[in-house]
């Protein structure tokens, strides 16, 4: 396979950009080898800037559940951008979009969209705090949400396919009121709730892990987290930046059948545009200002390009059938995949979630942060190179999710399928 191009352009971008990247997992040093610099994208498909076509599990890491250049979001996007791409005012485009959420999502009664998770999750954690007037928040080890400081302690995502456990740059006393406990473990966040009496703000949690690789919620955690909460007077906040409209149409909260406070959204509610939102009950979003003392603003927020893709993509989503064929090609993918891998004699480990998966190169199936990080990374790392050189292009890193589109019809799964039998005598 010719790369010679991705080459030249990383090269020329490693000096100017740190890594040569905008984000670190992109840089593949996980893997090993060299990022591909893609140049478009179109239904289940990227093409590198050498012309080389591949099958994407990556989608913009998510967002893009319609897949590449979606004909009926490019084309909207065409319309509104020729409008204006950005007012710092009020658009109705905003209401649509929030009125879409709230219908797929009623246990937002109001939101507010912002420009990216980060910005959903810090936020959502300040309202958290000024509506329980207290300071600690819990967190859980190996989920992420983003890279604000006070949620960079044993993170998922690139700080765990980096392998660090921190950041530096991050103040000892912008940490301090974060508390870490065991994904899965009830026990775990109990006792923080035993050390800290009177404390706690809220829980923050991805309810289906995503971003260590795709871990589901053992049973009755979630419930025993919303219980908790109640009971201490804490808020329960689901990260669905991730999940929203991927584990569910509805969300991970109808999947799992829970009620949190606050919400976080972002990936697909963007259709592929920046986009972050976070809303709940109506009570606590009346503290968000100019209602209520809550401060938080944004130039870009409610952008009018960003707006149109949710409103497009959300708007096909939910269309009749279309997340049932989303869900099919996520499983077929996965029980063909197994197959092949028990006839090959891998040790492979799936979790499925709706639209988003994880193969897990070890023995056991992980549940948890201790259990991922027992994976066989370098088995990994040939399988992606393998992957690659088939013409797939998968997550660089163990620790990220799989993701499927409406675009991922039979004969791409297929393909996918010979590609990952061959991939697999390789190891
Ligand atoms: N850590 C991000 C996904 N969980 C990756 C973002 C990116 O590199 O685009």
């Amino acid at each position: 396979m010719n790369i010679s191009k991705s080459v030249e352009l990383f090269n020329e971008a490693k000096t100017l950009l740190p890594g040569g990247v905008d984000s670190p997992v992109r840089a593949f040093r996980a893997v090993g080898g060299q990022p591909l610099f893609i140049e478009r994208g179109e239904g289940a498909y990227l093409f590198d800037a050498d012309g080389n076509k591949y099958i994407d599990y990556v989608l913009s890491w998510g967002p893009l559940i319609l897949g590449h250049a979606h004909p009926v979001v490019a084309d909207a996007l065409k319309q509104t951008i020729d409008k204006g791409t950005s007012f710092g005012a009020p658009s109705a485009l905003e209401t649509t979009l929030a009125k879409l959420v709230i219908e797929l999502m009623p246990n937002m009664e109001m939101l507010r969209f912002v420009n990216s998770g980060t910005e959903a999750t810090m936020t959502a954690l300040r309202l958290a705090r000024a509506y329980t007037k207290r300071d600690k928040i819990i967190k859980f080890e190996g989920n992420y949400h983003g890279h604000a400081d006070m949620l960079l302690v044993q993170a998922g995502s690139g700080v765990a396919t980096l392998g660090l456990p921190d950041s530096p740059g991050v103040p000892k006393a912008t940490v301090q009121d974060t508390l870490v406990a065991r994904y899965n473990d009830l026990d775990s966040v109990e006792a923080l709730f035993k050390e800290f009496p009177g404390e706690i703000a809220a829980i923050i949690i991805e309810p289906v892990a995503g971003n260590m690789g795709v871990i589901p919620p053992a049973e009755g955690f979630l419930e025993g987290l919303r219980k908790m909460t109640e009971e201490k007077g804490a808020l329960l906040i689901f990260d669905e930046v991730m999940t929203g409209f991927r584990a569910h149409l509805n969300g991970a909260q109808a999947r799992y059948n829970i009620v949190p406070d606050l919400t976080t959204l972002g990936k697909v509610i963007g259709g592929g545009l920046p986009v972050g939102a976070y809303g709940g009950k109506k009570e606590i979003m009346q503290l968000v200002a100019p209602v209520g003392p809550m401060y938080q603003a944004g130039t870009l927020s409610g952008n009018p390009l960003a707006m149109m893709a949710g409103i497009t993509t959300l708007g096909e989503l939910k269309k009749d059938g279309v997340w049932q064929k989303l869900e099919n090609a996520a499983a077929s993918l996965g029980s063909d995949v197994k197959r092949v891998a028990e006839s090959a004699g891998i040790p492979i480990q799936q979790t499925k979630v709706g639209t988003m998966f994880s193969n897990f190169f070890t023995e056991e199936l992980p549940h948890d942060w201790s259990t991922v990080s027992k994976c066989d990374t370098d088995r990994f790392g040939k399988f992606f190179t393998a992957m690659l050189e088939k013409g797939i292009y998968i997550a660089p890193s163990q620790f990220e999710a799989g993701f499927v589109s409406t675009m991922h019809t039979p004969d791409v799964i297929e393909a996918t399928v010979a590609a990952v039998e061959k991939a697999l005598k390789l190891l």
